[in-house]
């Protein structure tokens, strides 16, 4: 266990004093290898069973916002718990918390079983005073990173820009795949400066939190390697996976809002992408079935 910015790391690159950073740096654990191979065997089998889903930025159903082009997601995503739809929003509270995040598939055991071992070394490992009142890690995003495959060969496309996590409490990101190159920047128009690079491997977890790593420094993946030129979980039509990440989160039960409970307008958005889940998942096809209007 290695809890960043207190210790220096034998494998990690040398931690430089930042003189503009604030005294107290905790909120921020890196175990490298915390998946057991067993553990990693189960998930991987289950992430095979998936049909990742590939967004666009914007409603296809209504006009674009002004000045805003149309554009698809870099990469497929996959959403546990709730699935936040980039053309609703994604939760942003206080601003935006109604009618973004949509009641989603619950976690497979393997999952769950993690999820609990992620949290009781969250609340062991990180301040008291970052957690909210009710915390627990209810929404996972599992993000597939890779290239598209296109008539001239592959475009790389395993990249994440400048970034915060706006749900409330710790967040825990769990890496399998090629190794990625994560950093935590200033806050920057057009790519903020590192202030700590962390190449996260396979089965290697974070944890993060509070108001430096999560509130006040932006975060990326700036590449992924690509050493095995090899392929990883489900297939996805014109891509090729080398990594899968898995975060975290928390999103207060209240503000979760069933697809059947949406405004009219917001479901009509991600309807056919409902749609494309029911073709796949049980729940989604209940879902489905179930909502008006359908
Ligand atoms: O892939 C990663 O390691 C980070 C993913 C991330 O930043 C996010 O999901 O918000």
């Amino acid at each position: 266990m290695e809890a960043l910015g207190r210790r220096a790391l034998g494998a990690m690159p040398p931690v430089r004093r930042d003189p503009q950073l604030p005294a107290d740096t905790r909120g921020l654990v890196h175990q490298p290898r915390w998946l057991s191979p067993a553990d990693r065997a189960e998930l991987m089998a289950w992430l095979d069973t998936l049909a990742p889903l590939w967004e666009q930025r914007f409603s296809t159903v209504r006009p674009l916002p002004k000045g805003e082009a149309q554009r698809s997601l870099l990469r497929p995503v996959y959403w546990l718990g709730n699935w936040q739809f980039a053309c609703l929003g994604y939760y942003e509270p206080p601003r935006r918390t109604k009618d973004c995040a949509v009641t989603a598939e619950p976690f497979p055991p393997v999952m769950a079983r993690l999820v609990a071992q992620m949290e009781a070394r969250a609340r062991k490992q990180l301040p008291a005073a970052h957690f909210v009142p009710g915390w627990s890690l209810n929404t996972c995003l599992i993000n597939f990173y890779g290239s598209r495959l296109t008539a001239s060969g592959e475009d790389d496309a395993a990249r994440v820009g400048d970034h915060r996590d706006f749900e409330p409490g710790p967040v825990a990101s769990l890496s399998l795949g090629e190794r990625a190159i994560f950093q935590y920047v200033r806050r920057q128009r057009g790519g903020g400066e590192p202030v700590r690079t962390i190449p996260l491997e396979d089965s290697s977890l974070i944890l993060f939190s509070g108001p430096l790593w999560k509130d006040t420094l932006y975060h990326r993946v700036q590449r992924v390697e690509d050493k095995a030129r090899g392929a990883l979980g489900p297939a996805v039509e014109g891509f090729r996976t080398r990594r899968i990440n898995l975060t975290f989160r928390f999103v207060p039960p209240a503000d979760v809002v069933p697809y059947g409970k949406l405004a009219t307008q917001a479901r009509e958005d991600v309807a056919e992408y409902v749609a494309r889940l029911a073709e796949t998942s049980a729940f989604w096809a209940r879902t489905k079935a179930t909502a008006p209007g359908r």
